[in-house]
């Protein structure tokens, strides 16, 4: 706590000239004055710099729950899904007397819903027109060439096209997601809106069709008075962007309205940049029936789940109490530097309503759902150790983000791994903070985590591509890439995978 305080003392006060400035210069901000309570006096009154970005702004609530509008196959044949996607500014109406300027993908915040078959082929063009910067397509957690994959390395220039182009194997259904991964700028284009779901269906799925498929995207707002989105702050930077609303599909706290006893297939996205999501379902009986990767062996009953920020999960969720059933969250100390520390318990993200009609009767959720098998015994072992490190120096204040001792590097390779071999990553948390670890290039599975020398095994196998590593716990897991090329591995929150916890992993032949 005491080199928290000497850091956080000595933050605004050495504000010039530090790494941390010219990171908020790129990202817009030319002048810390236009930053409210960053004046020159700043240095000494922190409760300021946590009240910066708090908006009293008030959403709107209790709309009907908007499911996401599917993107349009334009192939006309089965086997091929063809469309485009077009990055460009946007607005959006949050509250109803302003407009918000906003980032969108085909002119929608969150972007159209993607949904394909396994074994089809996908091409979509995308066209950046955000402005003057860079941008990619990430295909998050999907099984796509490097050469597809939308990495920092591969830049799609302002007013660029580019065709992605890729298979979707046999068994890869699942629920991934898209969204920007430029150098530099991964950040402030997610928060401004650039992220969508898309979601890869089994051609044989075990779950009832009668429970549907309906995407929960969570996203995190932060309005200010006039509507717009601020920049982000030293606190953003330090701690990751959390916003002042958690919206569902871009609505605050919608209502969703079923007949008692009706079961729903719900997939939870986490797309917010730094926003860790406990949740319960008051009410209502919880069952996990599926991770990043698709679906688990079994279904497993929770009563409740931590999505941490990039991480998905695919619920069955069983409405048999008239009244409301509310998701909610619930409290959780993924650690905060400085002030400021957003409410995160008692948040009501999503409102069901529950009739006293009966539903009609509902086929059971099937026992088995599919087998995982365990990937075989590594034959490599790598350690990757997460640091933060912030100190003073002659030109201010450096804020580091680090793993085994290296912020992020485009021209370095970190690891050198060979393709179709087995590996045990170990991810060694030393840090103050969490940090959501993800894997490009393929899923792998979390074999145990180990914290104060307790180890223990994961509850249920899994396949997934982004994992909460908490401060002071260690995470083995289990990967094999399948194809060549390099891949970046980084923490997801975004803010700390900009500011240098990010690395390559090169897959040779
Ligand atoms: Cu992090």
């Amino acid at each position: 706590m005491h080199r928290r305080g000497f850091l956080v003392a000595g933050l605004a006060t050495a504000l010039a000239g530090s790494r941390a400035l010219a990171q908020m210069k790129m990202d817009g901000m030319s002048d810390m004055d236009s930053m409210p309570g960053m004046g020159g006096h700043a240095g000494h009154d922190m409760g300021a710099m946590g009240a910066m970005g708090q908006s009293p702004t008030a959403l709107p609530q209790g709309e009907a729950l908007r499911e996401l509008p599917p993107l349009a196959n334009e192939a006309g044949r089965s086997g091929l899904f063809r469309a485009r996607l077009t990055a460009e500014p946007a607005t959006a109406r949050f509250v109803a007397d302003r407009e918000t300027p906003i980032l969108a993908y085909n002119g929608m915040s969150p972007g159209p819903l993607i949904e394909a078959y396994e074994g089809d082929r996908v091409e979509i063009t995308f066209a950046n027109r955000i402005g003057d910067e860079p941008s990619t397509i990430h295909w998050h957690g999907m099984p796509v060439p490097a050469d597809q994959d939308g990495n920092p390395m591969d830049p799609v220039a302002a007013g660029a096209d580019r065709a992605y182009a890729f298979e979707l194997p046999e068994g890869s259904a699942g629920s991934y997601w898209y969204h920007p991964h430029p150098h530099g700028r991964t950040a402030e284009q997610v928060y401004r809106g650039l992220a969508g779901a898309f979601v890869v269906k089994a051609k044989a799925d075990p779950v009832p069709a009668a429970y549907g498929d309906t995407v929960l995207m969570f996203t995190d707002l932060r309005l200010a008075a006039d509507g717009s989105m601020p920049d982000n702050t030293m606190t953003d930077l330090m701690n990751g962007r959390v916003g002042d609303h958690v919206l569902v599909n871009g609505q605050k706290n919608p209502k969703l309205t079923v007949a008692m006893g009706a079961r729903r297939r719900l997939r939870l996205y986490n797309a917010t940049n730094a926003r860790f999501l406990r949740l319960a379902f008051g009410n209502a009986a919880m069952t996990v029936i599926g991770s990043d990767g698709g679906l688990l062996e079994k279904p497993v009953a929770a009563d409740e789940i931590l999505l941490s920020p990039a991480e998905r999960i695919e619920l069955v969720v069983a409405f048999d109490k008239p009244g409301t059933a509310s998701l909610t969250t619930l409290a959780y100390d993924r650690g905060w530097m400085g002030p400021g520390r957003p409410e995160d318990a008692g948040l009501t993200l999503l409102t069901v309503e529950v009739s006293d009609a009966p539903a009609e009767a509902m086929p059971p959720l099937p026992e088995r759902l599919r087998p995982i098998a365990p990937l075989a015994a590594p034959t490599v072992s790598r350690r990757l150790v997460f640091t933060e490190t912030m100190a003073m120096n002659a030109t201010g204040m450096e804020m580091g983000f680090l793993i085994n001792g290296k912020a992020f590097d485009m021209g370095r390779v970190d690891i050198v791994a060979k393709a179709g071999e087995t590996e045990l990553w170990e991810i060694v948390n030393q840090a103050d903070m969490d940090h959501p670890f993800h894997l490009h290039g393929t899923q792998f599975q979390v074999v145990e985590r180990e914290r104060g020398g307790k180890v223990s095994k994961p509850p249920y196998l899994a396949w997934k591509d982004t994992v909460n590593v908490a401060r002071g716990e260690t995470v083995r897991l289990i990967t094999r890439q399948e194809r060549p090329g390099p891949r970046m591995y980084h923490c997801h929150i975004l803010e700390h995978e900009q500011l240098g916890m990010m690395g390559i992993v090169d897959v040779q032949a």
